[in-house]
């Protein structure tokens, strides 16, 4: 249960760290279900949801893997684990709504860097509701598989960077290394461990070699209220809609959270409530055990599968591509997701 410290530290920071989140249990079925993936990734080009890139030495590994709830029953169960849920509720609002689900992977040997960015492609990712000035911010909530340190590759963070309302993103590789950038922290996490990070937050990981496997499940979550203003403002007042979320498709990824709350109960594993705490976001059982569990965001399967060399998350010359990624991310049009991953 987080306290009002907690929170109010989130606000502050831009990130939180929770201690212990998973049980050893859950954290075993979680890596032995993503080794499975990874085991059998059909490698690169090959399907848009198993995304490579390049490391230093020119090899191409293992990055990413999208919609990871719809790929194995331990990341479905996951979604509606009780610590995370009570975090989500503190941070996001009581109108949440699982938006993003993917699991970045630093490969044993050679693990790809993720460069400074924030994610979603800027400063203005969250919705101060007019009358109450209540702020709804959009976070992910990085579940640990792995022991992150220097050596495997921890995020490093800039506390406060959340803050900022004109991008200096752009200007932090120049700065140094990771360690070496004024105001970077790194964040030790080990197994089981949960990071909250804003999306507006500073963050980004460096090359690894000859490092230990390292994979984080991210799952991020947004209130309705943000979703409706951000995603879905009224064309007659606003002209063009930026990335557009049709209430038909919350409808799909809060069905996802239904399943996800029924399955882990059929299994015997704790869970927070029986359906959505907020009556109007709940999917009726029936439904929701009908409902795909892979809720790809409007535009992503229509792309062509980004190659390693084409994909922003891949520059490897010294990190100095944050700023081309953001304004990538902008020009996605209805590619949130990619909008939203490592750059
Ligand atoms: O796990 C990491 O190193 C960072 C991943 C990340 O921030 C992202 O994919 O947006």
């Amino acid at each position: 249960m987080l306290t009002p410290k907690d929170v109010q530290f989130f606000r502050d920071n831009g990130y939180l760290v929770i201690r212990g989140a998973l049980g050893p249990e859950e954290v075993r079925e979680l890596r032995d279900a993503s080794q499975a993936l990874i085991d059998a990734a059909p490698g690169p080009g090959a399907v848009k949801d198993f995304q490579y890139g390049k490391v230093r030495s020119g090899e191409t590994v293992l990055r990413r893997i999208e919609y990871i709830q719809s790929k194995g029953d331990p990341f479905l169960r996951l979604l509606a684990n009780p610590t995370l849920l009570d975090a989500v509720q503190q941070i996001i609002g009581e109108r949440f709504v699982p938006t993003f689900d993917s699991v970045v992977i630093k490969m044993p040997g050679a693990g790809v860097e993720v460069p400074w960015h924030r994610d979603g492609g800027g400063p203005t990712m969250f919705y101060d509701e007019p009358g109450t000035g209540r702020r709804f911010p959009a976070a992910n909530f990085d579940i640990y598989l792995d022991e992150a340190n220097e050596t495997s590759g921890a995020l490093y963070v800039i506390p406060g960077s959340n803050k900022d309302t004109v991008s200096r993103v752009g200007e932090l590789a120049a700065q140094g290394d990771y360690a070496g950038v004024p105001g970077a922290v790194r964040v030790d996490m080990r197994p089981g461990d949960l990071l909250v990070h804003d999306v507006t937050l500073y963050h980004g990981s460096p090359e690894t070699r000859n490092a230990p496997l390292r994979r984080v499940i991210y799952y991020e979550f947004r209130d309705l209220r943000f979703i409706d203003a951000v995603h879905r403002p009224d064309p007659a007042q606003n002209g063009a809609v930026h990335h557009k979320w049709p209430e038909a498709w919350t409808r799909r990824r809060l069905a996802v959270l239904q399943q996800a709350l029924d399955r882990r109960r059929e299994a015997g594993m704790d869970v927070p409530f029986d359906a959505h705490p907020e009556p109007a976001l709940r999917v009726p059982r029936e439904e929701a055990a009908a409902s795909p569990t892979r809720v790809a965001h409007p535009g992503w399967d229509d792309g062509k599968a980004r190659s390693a060399d084409e994909s922003p998350a891949t520059q490897v010359a010294g990190n100095k591509n944050t700023k081309s990624a953001e304004a990538d991310c902008e020009s996605e049009g209805g590619g949130a997701a990619t909008c939203h991953q490592s750059t």
